[in-house]
């Protein structure tokens, strides 16, 4: 059987992409950190199936160990600081697990694969927070990078150092560009889980308010299950590179809003919603979509889930468990 890794195991896509790869008949092993990781508690009942070995990606010997354990054909490094709000206040942080933190699992696998034909493949997961203020619209592998966050400017320099390991030392090193990709997994601190969460506790009347930061930006959104298909569709090319992940469409944060109120019945959204600086960040990303075609034409990879299917989905999960809590 072939074998995975993963790190992000506890994070939404690492879920999807266990459960993706245990589909299609791999050893899957997801990296936890810390001591006693309730969540990883939490996700070991969920998925049976799952190998759990210790590392962080903030210490090397740890990596290296990890493999070893694993021996994986191929490496998903999913784990990150992934919240940009965040990021602005841990910058430091951020810049080491979700930048130096790509470099680390680099080495490690050059470690234990060797230095001459490594076997082991290599997803990172980059981000279209990259583009940040956008040079060009739609977004593509050619667009050139503006971050605006801590976070963005890290995941850059993962990004970059992906493309140079490949070069220097003939690894089979891919960097997915993905777009925002939600569902009902998604943490409440994200907008989208925060809005359909929002509105299923409004509707129940659990909630009185939803306190939100700009209504403006856009987002380019897809739905998570579709996107892990894409990340192991790349490590299954002849040769390693870079692809797009997105649907190539754009809403507002105010679309979603109104989207999400309407699914539970409520028209009159702007009663619910005040607006709070507390929620705005010291730059932002106004506007992001994605063109998906080079992913399309080489991998055969579409999104099968649209934004209003998404927003529909974790409106009706939210309204299901908030509804059990009340019981
Ligand atoms: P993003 O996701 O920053 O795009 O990064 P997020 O859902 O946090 O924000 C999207 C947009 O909504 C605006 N916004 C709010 N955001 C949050 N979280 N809470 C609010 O109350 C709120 N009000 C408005 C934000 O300002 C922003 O414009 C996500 C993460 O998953 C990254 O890790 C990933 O790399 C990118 O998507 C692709």
């Amino acid at each position: 059987m072939p074998r995975a890794f993963i790190t992000g195991i506890t994070g939404q896509d690492g879920f999807h992409l266990a459960e993706f790869l245990h589909d299609k008949g791999y050893d899957v092993y997801g990296m936890v950190k810390g001591q006693n990781n309730p969540r990883a508690a939490k996700l070991q009942e969920e998925l049976p199936f799952l190998e759990l070995v210790p590392g962080d990606l903030a210490d090397l010997p740890s990596l290296v160990a990890a493999l070893q354990i694993a021996q994986p054909d191929e490496v998903y490094n999913l784990g990150a600081i992934s919240f940009v709000a965040l990021s602005f206040s841990q910058a430091e942080l951020t810049a080491n697990i979700t930048g130096l933190g790509v470099l680390r699992m680099l080495e490690a696998i050059r470690m234990v694969g060797g230095t001459q034909n490594n076997p082991i493949r290599f997803y990172q997961a980059s981000s279209s927070e990259m583009f940040g203020k956008v040079r060009e619209t739609p977004q593509t592998e050619l667009t050139p990078f503006h971050p605006r966050s801590p976070y963005g400017c890290a995941k850059v320099f993962g990004h970059d150092i992906v493309v140079n390991y490949r070069e220097s030392y003939d690894l089979f090193a891919c960097s997915g560009i993905l777009f925002n990709h939600e569902g009902p997994r998604r943490g409440l601190e994200f907008v989208t889980r925060k809005v359909t969460n929002a509105a299923a506790r409004i509707k129940l009347g659990l909630q009185h308010e939803l306190v939100m930061g700009t209504l403006d930006a856009k987002r380019d959104w897809g739905y998570a299950g579709d996107y892990v298909k894409g990340m192991w569709m790349m490590l299954q090319q002849d040769q390693p590179d870079d692809f797009v992940l997105a649907t190539g469409e754009t809403q507002s944060v105010q679309d979603l809003v109104e989207l999400s109120f309407a699914a539970v019945g409520i028209d009159d959204w702007q009663q619910y919603v005040r607006q709070d600086p507390k929620f705005y960040r010291p730059a932002e990303v106004d506007l992001l979509i994605g063109d998906p075609a080079k992913a399309k034409a080489q991998l055969g990879w579409e999104p099968e889930v649209d934004f209003s299917t998404l927003i529909h989905m974790m409106v009706e999960n939210d309204l299901a468990i908030e509804a059990a809590k009340g019981r």
